[in-house]
């Protein structure tokens, strides 16, 4: 017996026929409209392929895609035979790849042209890559690969799918950290569910009538989520883009399809606040009916302000790739500006101080949570493993504290708490007063060692365009935090940046501005 047989892609993929959605658009891309029939006919073909080029269950295929239908294709036709698929970060270096590729043993590659453009050179290096599947507009292919079509052109439609189980592995993501190299999140075939049934379903109540919209790309869990297994988990629609989500592509993007539920991360709303307030027109939302965030904190100040240049709430979450979606969130009928939210249902969630012991009302500590969407492990790293999991529980390596009507308040990743003056000061507390500046655009806040040792607070800060950040608009910034705060949080130096080191799924790299300790 090895088990009650549950592949996700049947869930996912061949379920939406069964219900009668066959002729309705899965996916919006650039100008097609790709069906759930065609999406299951591609589905199959590419898992035919991927079968008849001996690639069976738990072999990995890395996809390094821009968002598009064939990261869709691939992704689940992989599954549908048991295979492993990793989407990845289109916006690493050739050494990166080499590091992902080898550590995951990948043996099929599946690559858009231009960027394999960028790694062909170092092919040889990729030591367990038996195919390369190149995505092009053109169907040509170079030396030593394959074009996609071609790959799947000759394959039935009929697939057959893998009897995995629930616990069996169905993907993975890479998630970075400040140090070490990337970590691979492995994923069983039930945690896609589970996200959809308990945050998509329950918080955000998205049914087959909905169109989303991701800023956040695919290959980023919480993209991946929004763009792809929400949406077609419920047979709704998705609208894919391929380029980098700026101010002006993600509203010309919503004026064209008409999207109904957006998801963005905070750096994108104060950038598109921005970018509306000096545009000669208003943007149209009016097809939206929900906005949500994460990825990091959400300042109280946007929320207000896009309510008064929208008229729309943002639902402020926090998940991780490990999590796999959102654990902690505002719902629509419950906002508190400037807090994450209450626990997600389906999930559960205590604070707890560095003995594991569990803290009460409003005492800070760091976050762990338990629920059933969360990873089955990292990839062959024993290390962080036992770090990270505690039975059940997973740390998130974040410092929260719950108020009395249950809604966490986020104080800054573990590493970012600073101790000044003998009290801890979160970073985000700082941030949230200096965002509300007028002047200001993007902030981040750390601890700054000065003399004999100590750590004082120190901001980075980008201005909106025109404003000039000079001596006097340093004072200004000091004492309107002084003015907000106790005074020790103020900063004691500001340094003004054209732009703040973020990741590719817009996370402030608060660890890229410490300076290091002296000793
Ligand atoms: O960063 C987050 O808040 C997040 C949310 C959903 C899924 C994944 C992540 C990392």
């Amino acid at each position: 017996n090895i088990g009650t047989p549950y592949n996700t892609t049947v869930r996912f993929i061949d379920e939406n026929i069964e219900k009668g959605f066959g002729e309705k658009t899965a996916i919006y891309f650039e100008d097609n409209q790709i069906t759930y029939s065609k999406l299951k006919q591609k589905v199959d073909q590419f898992g035919s392929a991927l079968y008849a080029a001996d690639i069976k269950h738990e072999n990995r295929v890395i996809l390094l895609l821009h968002d598009s239908p064939e990261l869709v294709y691939s992704f689940y036709g992989s599954i549908k035979i048991g295979a492993v698929p990793i989407p990845l970060n289109t916006l690493g270096t050739s050494d990166d790849y080499i590091y992902y590729l080898n550590h995951s043993r990948a043996k099929v590659l599946v690559v858009h042209e231009d960027l394999w453009e960028k790694i062909k050179d170092v092919r040889q290096e990729f030591a367990y890559v038996e195919h390369v599947v190149v995505v092009s507009d053109e169907e040509s292919s170079s030396e030593g690969t394959i074009g996609f079509n071609d790959f799947i052109k000759d394959s039935p439609s009929n697939l057959k799918a893998f009897h995995s189980t629930k616990d069996d592995h169905a993907f993975w993501l890479y998630t970075s950290g400040s140090t070490g190299r990337p970590k691979g999140v492995i994923h069983s075939q039930d945690s896609m569910e589970y996200a959809l049934e308990n945050y998509a379903k329950k918080i955000l109540g998205i049914t087959e009538n909905d169109v989303t919209l991701s800023a956040s790309k695919l290959f980023f869990a919480y993209g991946l989520g929004n763009g792809m297994y929400f949406p077609l988990g419920v047979g709704a629609s998705t609208v894919l883009l391929k380029d980098k989500p700026t101010p002006e592509l993600i509203f010309e993007a919503i004026e064209k399809y008409k999207p109904s539920i957006f998801f963005g991360v905070p750096t994108l709303y104060g950038a598109m606040l921005d970018f509306q307030n000096r545009s000669e027109r208003n943007y149209d939302l009016s097809s939206i009916r929900l906005c949500v965030s994460a990825g990091e904190n959400l300042p109280a100040t946007f929320v207000s302000k896009w309510k008064e240049q929208f008229d729309l709430d943002i639902l402020d979450g926090i998940g991780s790739s490990e999590a796999l979606h959102i654990y902690l969130s505002n719902t629509p009928d419950n906002i508190k500006p400037g807090s994450t939210g209450r626990i997600v249902p389906g999930y559960e969630a205590k604070i707890v101080n560095e003995n594991f012991e569990t803290l009460g009302e409003n005492e800070v500590g760091e976050l762990v949570i338990k629920g059933d969407s969360i990873l089955t492990g990292y990839w062959s790293n024993n290390s962080e493993n036992k770090k990270r999991i505690h039975g059940e529980w997973m740390r998130t390596g974040d410092q929260y504290s719950r108020d009395e009507d249950g809604f966490f308040w986020y104080h800054g990743r573990t590493d970012d708490m600073m101790k000044v003056g003998g009290i801890w000061v979160s970073p985000i507390e700082v941030e949230s007063v200096l965002i509300d500046h007028e002047d200001v655009l993007e902030v981040a806040v750390v601890g700054d060692e000065v003399e004999n040792r100590l750590i004082k607070p120190k901001a980075y800060v980008v201005l909106k365009e025109g404003v000039k950040g000079d001596e006097e608009k340093e004072s200004e910034l000091k004492n309107y935090v002084r003015s907000n705060l106790a005074k020790y949080k103020y900063p004691r130096e500001i340094t003004f940046m054209d732009e703040l080191p973020k990741t590719s799924s817009g996370k402030i790299q608060r660890f890229k501005l410490k300076s290091p300790v002296k000793v």
